[in-house]
């Protein structure tokens, strides 16, 4: 199996690669971080090809594509992977740029990375879209506002894309996972704040990367009859919460 997974340098996608590496597939990594991507093809061996770039740089990508190595070429799964967090702040204080950047990794990039790669898997009648969602997607929670939207739109498209493809033995599967630990998920949406990034995680067991890999690979795994449309994934100590009703303080 061929699995092209974007944001591979690190988190989930890192763990992603490693967990179809180790059972002898081949991974095509995309991301931005040389040295991190290196670090991993030097890991993983020959079962990795790199595209170094910016994930919205269509040109890029698609001649990275166009020159992989030949055992590479033939992609069964595409893992639409790279996304990020920015800020936590109430709508009205959000930063313009922050919103606007979410929308052009987790939205557009993940459109076009698709659009790119879903011609190919309809002519050879066989593939798999996993995109990686997030509970953001259908619960609300206050500061979630453009992050979880955009996981709104890629539980819809993927929904979208089965409307498209079911006839046509193309697999669309949305993961979303809820509190994940052990990855820069915080770190990003904290701007680099350690602590408060840390703070997300405290006295707590979340998931971990390797959990949200390990559901890639069994749904990648499963008899191409089934297909899972979406698989939502909290740690145990995580729940929706309580719906909240604002009280006006008496005079
Ligand atoms: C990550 C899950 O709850 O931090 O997408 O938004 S959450």
């Amino acid at each position: 199996m061929v699995v092209c997974i974007s944001g591979a340098s690190s988190g989930f996608g890192r763990a992603i690669a490693k967990r179809f590496v180790k059972e002898g597939h081949y991974v095509i990594a995309i991301a931005r971080r040389k040295e991190r991507l290196e670090q991993l093809k030097s890991e993983l061996g020959e079962a990795i090809a790199l595209i170094i770039g910016d994930i919205n740089d269509t040109a890029l990508i698609a001649e990275g594509l166009n020159h992989l190595p030949k055992n590479f070429r033939t992609i069964d799964v595409l893992v639409n992977n790279a996304g990020l967090a920015l800020g936590l702040e109430s709508a009205e204080k959000a930063n313009i740029e922050d919103w606007e950047a979410m929308v052009a990794t987790n939205i557009t990039a993940l459109i076009k990375l698709t659009h790119l790669l879903l011609p190919q898997m309809v002519e050879r009648k066989r593939g798999h879209i996993i995109n990686i969602g997030s509970i953001a997607g259908t619960y609300p929670y206050p500061g979630g506002n453009v992050y979880g939207a955009t996981k709104a739109f890629i539980k819809q498209f993927s929904l979208n894309l089965r409307a498209d493809l079911y006839d046509k033995n193309i697999r669309v599967s949305n993961i979303e996972p809820g509190l994940c630990g052990g990855s820069e998920f915080s770190l990003v949406r904290f701007k680099g704040d350690e602590i408060k990034a840390q703070k997300v995680y405290e006295n707590t067991h979340p998931l971990y990367p390797e959990d949200i890999a390990e559901a890639v690979y069994w749904i990648a795994h499963l008899p191409s009859h089934i297909n899972i449309n979406r698989l939502e994934m909290m740690p145990t100590t995580q729940a929706p919460a309580a719906l909240n009703v604002a009280k006006t303080p008496k005079a």
